[in-house]
């Protein structure tokens, strides 16, 4: 248990304990709100250690209920930590500290006993981008100089929530303690959190993974009244996969405070499915139903920021077409009696990055966002709307805009009105889109997974894996233009393989042994990879990209029902000739330029690739990986 020597080591520092058991607790510190014997004794006995070490006032046991949230909205209205956006239907904004505006890669770490448990060790990663491993002392000694008494004078919310529709065998279930009421608003949107999920553990096997959560800002701090508490300059996120616990401590923000999505949906996750023989993937899913009324389910893994979520509620453009939306961040997939592998959605909402989404990209996400939705660090708009980079020009009309500091903003600052990594948090529920089958607990058929990054220059539109093992290593190849959801510098092309380097629980070398082991499971969808970004000499993109995307999903769902419309090339299948529908689209599009495989680039993109493994991934590298990407410069040095 990763709190128990914290304890042991905080008697030391601060004296003894408020209270130690939960029914002391409870009588001393008062549960302000829902009822302690609603939890199980393993739940109560960590609600316990947590009280005992963050020494909250009160605990606020979350029903999940529109009544808490209007108490949560009202707390958070008071201390200006939201504010209504009058012009839709129960929206928020809320303003985020500036030096909290992102998930803080540097500060996360994962703790197993041995180092190469979590990242490979290799003679020249200096650093290792894979992750970042931590001991258990410095563990301990880091939650140690954090958390006790962090909560004083405040109040201490435990969330129940469900990863996965509740009960589904699939999901899976985590407590979340927080002092955020923010957190708890935005769990209540992202994943199924309540009473409901209190029940299920009490019938069930009573596990659940647990996250404690806290922005570090005690009531006699400096910052306990600020309208976005949080302790940047101390903020840390801790992982550990052997117990299946988190422990997050000094933001408020995204993926480090909402601890079921990148921390347990995608780290702890992907431990998880190592042990029990499933994939929990940073992929979108959507549902493709082409004119002969015929569907079929795509996972597709893209970097943050990448336009997963635009992709997941694509309006085709290619007529008969339909795309419905699953999920557009996280997959949990695994193989079912049959041999066929099936995709849950872990979440219930859409995190999605605001700037960029406008009626012309995604009106799907348009019609999704305007109800029961809280937007962060977006720019406000007089007539009580929202705004942002991207969004239409119209919404600006006749109104006064307040940019994501709270400034009067206009055009010729030249600054942006919202922060780049602004986002809304919305429910999934109300997508117009979103699939029929989106909660089935069996999870839906995948048919093919897509691999795919911003790449400006020498990567074609789309290839196909020519077996498992490529589409293993076109995985692991992946590469991208870094974006803001994180705190890298943008325009630099970075490695991310599988899109999942800030996200991996465990040694990259072994989750890829991992996926290539897949293949004896059962049956493994087409594997493809996909760039909507290559631009042309002149720094023009050569695809329109958007519903125009419905061209390429086409050439996939007939290679997926094995229509012969693929030329082989040295780095994978293209469309054939003629094989891409390109009939009414507007415009001259280059297909040439599109599907140009450039010799220089791709003998320079395997000598990356080589590099990278060697530094990055070692020893570790799986021989099938080391073999694709030998073959692959075979086939380039012959092109
Ligand atoms: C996200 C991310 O927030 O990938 O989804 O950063
Ligand atoms: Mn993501």
């Amino acid at each position: 248990m990763l709190l128990k020597g914290v304890q042991l080591l905080r008697s030391g520092l601060a004296g003894p304990p408020k209270c130690y058991n939960f029914r002391l607790v409870c009588r001393a510190l008062s549960v302000q709100y829902g009822d302690a014997k609603t939890l199980t004794p393993a739940v109560r006995d960590y609600v316990d250690k947590c009280v005992n070490l963050c020494q909250p006032e009160r605990v606020h046991i979350c029903d999940g209920s529109p009544a808490e949230s209007k108490l949560l909205q009202g707390l958070m209205l008071k201390q200006g930590t939201i504010l209504p956006l009058l012009k839709y239907e129960n929206c928020w904004l809320a303003r985020t500290n500036p030096a909290d505006v992102a998930r803080v890669e540097s500060k996360t770490f994962i703790s197993t006993e041995r180092k190469e448990q979590t990242v490979p060790v290799t003679p020249n990663a200096t650093p290792g981008t894979l992750g970042n491993w931590i001991s258990e002392t410095d563990l301990q000694a880091a939650i140690a100089e954090r958390f006790p008494g962090c909560m004083k004078g405040r109040t201490m919310y435990v969330i129940p929530f469900s990863m996965g529709p509740v009960g589904s065998p699939l999901s899976k279930i985590g407590i979340e303690i927080t002092d955020s009421p923010y957190v708890v608003e935005s769990m209540k949107i992202m994943t199924r959190a309540g009473a409901p999920v209190l029940q299920v553990l009490q019938q069930g096997d009573g596990q659940f993974v647990k996250c404690l959560h806290s922005v570090g800002t005690p009531a006699s701090g400096v910052q306990a009244q600020a309208s976005w508490p949080c302790d940047p300059e101390r903020t840390i996120i801790l992982h550990k996969p052997a117990e299946n616990e988190i422990v997050s401590y000094g933001s408020g923000y995204g993926g480090n405070s909402l601890l079921g999505k990148k921390c347990f949906a995608l780290r702890i996750g992907s431990t998880i499915a190592k042990r029990e023989g499933w994939l929990a993937e940073h992929m979108l899913i959507l549902g493709i139903t082409n004119p002969q009324g015929k569907k079929i389910y795509v996972a597709a893994a893209f970097p943050s920021a990448c336009g997963k979520t635009n992709l997941a509620m694509m309006t085709p453009t290619l007529p008969g077409y339909k795309v419905e939306c699953v999920g557009d961040d996280i997959a949990w997939m695994k193989f079912d009696a049959q041999g066929v592998l099936r995709a849950i959605n872990p979440e219930n909402g859409f995190f999605g990055v605001a700037p960029g989404t406008s009626r012309a990209t995604n009106p799907i996400a348009m019609d999704t966002i305007f109800r029961n939705t809280v937007f962060t660090n977006v720019a406000s708009t007089s007539d009580g709307g929202v705004y942002w980079e991207g969004m239409e020009e119209a919404q600006l009309a006749n109104v006064t805009v307040t940019d994501w500091l709270g400034k009067l903003w206009s055009r010729e600052s030249g600054k942006p009105a919202a922060h780049p990594n602004s986002r809304f948090c919305t429910p999934a529920a109300q997508c117009p889109i979103i699939d029929p089958a989106w909660e089935d607990s069996a999870g839906v058929p995948i048919s093919a997974i897509l691999f795919g990054g911003r790449r400006p220059a020498g990567v074609p539109l789309v290839y196909e894996a020519r077996d498992w093992a490529h589409g293993v290593f076109i995985g692991a190849s992946m590469r991208s233009e870094a974006t803001a959801a994180a705190e890298h510098k943008a325009k630099v092309i970075m490695h991310d393989p599988f899109a999942m380097r800030p996200f991996f629980g465990y040694n990259f070398g072994d989750y890829l042994a991992h996926w290539l082991s897949m293949e004896k499971r059962g049956q493994v969808p087409k594997i493809f990879h996909v760039n909507w970004f290559r631009k042309s000499d002149e720094g023009k993109f050569l695809w329109p990209g958007f519903g125009d995307n419905s061209r390429v999903l086409d050439w996939i769902f007939r290679r997926v029902q094995g229509e012969n419309c693929f030329e082989e090339s040295p780095i994978g299948r293209l469309p054939s000739q003629g094989a891409l529908n390109v009939a009414g689209l507007p415009g001259n599009v280059d297909l040439k330029q599109l599907f140009e495989l450039p010799k220089e680039f791709w003998q320079q993109e395997a000598k990356e690739i080589e590099q990278y493994f060697d530094a990055q991934v070692g020893g570790h590298l799986p021989r099938p990986v080391a073999q694709q990407l030998a073959e692959l410069k075979k086939r380039v040095a012959s092109m």
